[in-house]
């Protein structure tokens, strides 16, 4: 009896023992498949890479609600959290093919194989797909991550047999280990070099934009009041610092542009003399400089997605007359703009808007240097009044006018709105939602905005007490917000700060709540807090 359990104990564990090992082999299968990957991405297109395309391929079919799910909730993680749950994902299905490949080695590693053909499928379904080459990176890594399960699992499996000797159930354990360390060490070597070769292929266009000299505008922005900033604690900056400005946008692998091979195309409907641009050409026009506060269209009622800068530009009206195109209202055929990325993205903006007056752009600086690579190296668009989705495109390289009936850009056809101008909006940034402020006078400050519109008024409520007027900072212009200071005098207890604002054109902001979907969030951002 005693010794029939104990051999089933032997048993049990060097079964155990034997599937953890099937388990490493799957891992380190999968850690090969997404080395070599790397490196031929690195050789490739580094946006071809597995991770980046499966990655891209789920943000393009993650239905709207979803994906103002993950905004709201991973803020700007949320790729990094996509990445890791693909990595999550990756990680389960090779333990678990590792541990079948024990017995079905064949099974096992056609299993990897499998990766190859999804991955090709998620590179080649992107809108920026290069065609069939970005297929490489996923079945090259695919190929070798089958390979390495078929030997390691061999080893794996294999019971030191000799001749002779009767197999003793006992694994050649030495040959499997010698196979993993060969294995780590060859897919690292084969991660850090494509990495590598990833980082050069940038350089070019780091260094083109660190050799950039921004032109002076030929219209400058009118220096921005001195009473536009409230000397108040917790007050977001009137200007936003480029490394605090916000981003949105679907691009796994920021695209790094070199400036001297960036072309920008402008066609289409109504376009009398086509014509593609380079950065020079640009550069080359009178630019104009303006402040302009950009907002999302995923920005809750309080939230953070809203940002200002001082941005220089070409002026895009002016261009566009150049090229012939006319807007609806002046008899021209086109009603939409659809700018184009060169990561596939595309934006419709209203061509009316585009060309009523306002200082719609295409903007190559950012507070006085050349655009980030997060925003847009090396020329965006920006329309004031618009959320950044019907009108910001970043890495812009084409621009076709064509009309609304005829073609629905990226986020239309995920059912956000045609057309979006921006709401207006408070926003109170002091004190914060549970805070516990000292009673006596506290001051209650914040930002409101109406792009195009202005604000004139702001108005704070304590409880459910009278509106009561804000005082309102100095406005720099009716395209950027506006900061708003109130002293509260503070009795202990808990207590709700309600406020909303009147644009330039009287109307009060509305209290009706709406979601961010589809054409913004709108209601009275309010903070409880609690006096002690
Ligand atoms: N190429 C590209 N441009 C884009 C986007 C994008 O996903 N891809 N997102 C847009 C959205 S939704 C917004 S709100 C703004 C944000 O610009 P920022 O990241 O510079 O703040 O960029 C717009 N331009
Ligand atoms: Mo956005």
């Amino acid at each position: 009896m005693r010794s029939v359990s104990s051999s089933r104990t032997t048993l049990s564990r060097t079964t155990l023992a034997r599937a953890a090992l099937g388990a490493l082999a799957g891992l380190l299968a999968g850690f090969t498949a997404l080395a070599v990957a790397e490196l031929v991405a690195g050789l490739v297109r580094p946006a071809a890479g597995p991770v980046t395309v499966v990655g891209g391929a789920v943000i393009d079919r993650t239905p709207a609600a979803v994906k103002d799910f993950a905004i709201r909730t991973f803020g700007e993680n949320d790729k990094t959290v996509l990445q890791l749950g693909i990595l999550g994902v990756l990680v389960l299905i090779a333990l678990a093919l590792g541990v079948l490949a024990l017995r079905y080695r064949r099974t096992g590693a056609a299993g990897v194989l499998l990766f190859g053909i999804v991955g090709t499928a998620a590179a080649l379904s992107r809108p920026d797909s290069a065609g069939i080459a970005d297929s490489l990176p996923s079945c090259a890594g695919a190929a070798a991550g089958a390979l390495t399960l078929y030997v390691l699992a061999g080893r794996a499996a294999r019971p030191a047999t000799a001749p002779g000797v009767q197999a003793t159930g006992v694994w050649n354990r030495r040959g499997f280990l010698v196979a993993a360390a060969v294995t780590t060490a060859g897919a690292a070597s084969a991660g850090v070099l494509g990495r590598y070769l990833t980082g050069r292929r940038g350089q070019g266009a780091v260094a083109s934009r660190g050799g950039l000299t921004l032109p002076r505008p030929a219209s400058p922005a009118p220096a921005v009041p001195a009473g536009a900033q409230l000397k108040v604690a917790g007050v977001s900056p009137f200007t936003t610092p480029n490394r605090d400005f916000y981003r949105v946008d679907t691009a796994l692998v920021v695209p790094k542009i070199d400036a001297g091979t960036w072309r920008l195309r402008v066609h289409g409907k109504g376009v009398a003399r086509p014509r593609t641009y380079t950065l020079a050409d640009l550069l080359a026009r009178p630019l104009i400089e303006r402040d302009i506060t950009l907002t999302c269209v995923s920005n809750e009622v309080g939230g953070p997605y809203t940002g200002t800068a001082r941005w220089l530009g070409v002026p895009l009206a002016a261009l566009l007359r150049e090229a012939g195109v006319r807007p609806p209202s002046k008899g021209g055929g086109a009603d939409q703009l659809v700018a184009r990325s060169v990561d596939g993205m595309t934006l419709g903006s209203p061509v009316e808007d585009v060309m009523d007056g306002r200082d719609a752009m295409l903007a190559v600086g950012m507070n006085g240097a050349p655009l980030p690579f997060e925003h847009g190296f090396p020329v965006r668009m920006l329309v004031p009044g618009l959320y950044g989705y019907v009108s910001a495109c970043k890495w812009i390289t084409d621009i076709e006018l064509t009309t609304f009936d005829a073609y629905d850009p990226y986020w239309v056809k995920r059912k956000w709105a045609r057309r979006a101008p921006i709401k207006t909006q408070t926003r109170i940034d002091t004190p914060k939602p549970f805070g516990r402020p000292d009673s006596g006078t506290v001051t209650v400050a914040g930002v409101a905005w109406a792009q195009r519109r202005g604000i004139t008024r702001v108005e704070v409520r304590i409880d459910e007490g009278p509106w009561q007027d804000a005082d309102l900072a100095a406005q720099d212009s009716v395209d950027t917000w506006r900061q708003w200071s109130y002293r509260w005098n503070a009795a202990p207890g808990g207590h709700n700060i309600t406020v909303r604002a009147t644009d330039g054109s009287g109307a009060v902001q509305t209290e009706e709540r709406a979601r961010t979907i589809p054409d913004g969030a709108s209601g009275w951002h309010s903070v409880f807090v609690t006096v002690p």
